[in-house]
């Protein structure tokens, strides 16, 4: 894979770096989102700090391992063992492995799968009510044991977009596929761009009042007022399923010369002798 991010903070003089955290490993192929729970601020609290750590830590764990050696439920629970800060966070591990990704997640963070320019996958959302996401931390209710553990097979050229809520509550499903999709077309196989526009597409939505957004119809399901976007840390990574690695590449492409050149011992030259044989001999009785 190839993956890069973009952060787009919410303004916040109090709490600059906001309370979103991530971090992606090229090596050991995981990525990883969280977000600190905001409601910590009443007590003084800033759980950016506990989502910062958490991310941290889970990163240590994972950079020199290799890919098909991470769990992502063992990594999450890991970095929960070792993060002392005060404060709760949602949190998403994102492994991939051959044609495998595999996710351990708790609460709204999360990811999508993109291919073809369509979501084939979208990793699910665990809440307790409306806007009470699922969430892991010193004190809470929620335990890293308990986070949703799925698989999904990728294809090369895939797309995986992982994000916090920041993104997905605020740019529809369809909107993230046309970016994608555009992204592609203009910057070709670079996730830096994908990842910049998507932030900025879900900056520019949370501001808004007069255009839906996926939170607005949530709020509505739920029963709650409320119009436009959500204004929110906004925190994308991308990553571009790639073939890794030329060796592999150019073995595959000596294995495939090698059958070839067998296919064409066996088979083709014994025909070609047979029927040249064959044109000679009858060509001898006309
Ligand atoms: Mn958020």
């Amino acid at each position: 894979m190839v993956a890069d991010s973009h952060y787009i903070p919410k303004d916040n003089r109090n709490k600059p770096r906001g309370e979103d955290a991530h971090f992606f490993c090229r090596k050991a192929q995981v990525i990883g989102v969280a977000d600190g729970v905001g409601g910590w601020a009443k007590r003084g609290i800033d759980a950016g700090e506990y989502a910062r750590q958490l991310m941290t830590n889970a990163a240590a764990s994972v950079e020199n391992s290799s890919p098909a050696d991470v769990d992502p439920k063992s990594v999450l629970v890991h970095a929960h063992r070792k993060t002392a800060a005060p404060g709760s966070s949602t949190a998403c591990i994102i492994s991939l492995a051959g044609n495998r990704l595999r996710a351990a997640n708790v609460g709204d963070s999360g990811f999508a799968v993109i291919r073809g320019g369509k979501t084939v996958y979208r990793s699910p959302v665990q809440q307790h009510s409306f806007n009470t996401p699922y969430q892991i931390g010193i004190a809470g209710r929620d335990r890293p044991e308990a986070a949703a553990e799925v698989a999904v097979g990728l294809e090369s050229g895939d797309v995986v977009v992982a994000a916090t809520d920041g993104l997905f509550d605020n740019v529809f499903p369809e909107e993230v596929e046309t970016t994608v999709e555009l992204c592609m077309t203009k910057y070709g196989v670079a996730p830096a761009p994908a990842a910049r526009e998507l932030a900025v597409a879900a900056r520019r939505k949370s501001l808004e009042r007069d255009t839906g957004s996926p939170f607005e119809a949530a709020a509505r399901d739920a029963g709650f007022k409320g119009r436009g976007g959500k204004r929110d840390d906004i925190t994308v990574v991308v990553a571009y399923v790639i073939r890794d690695g030329i060796l592999d590449s150019l073995s595959n492409f000596a294995l495939s010369w090698v059958k070839k050149k067998i296919f064409s011992w066996i088979y083709l030259e014994p025909l070609y002798y047979y029927a040249y044989a064959k044109s000679f001999y009858e060509l001898n009785f006309i």
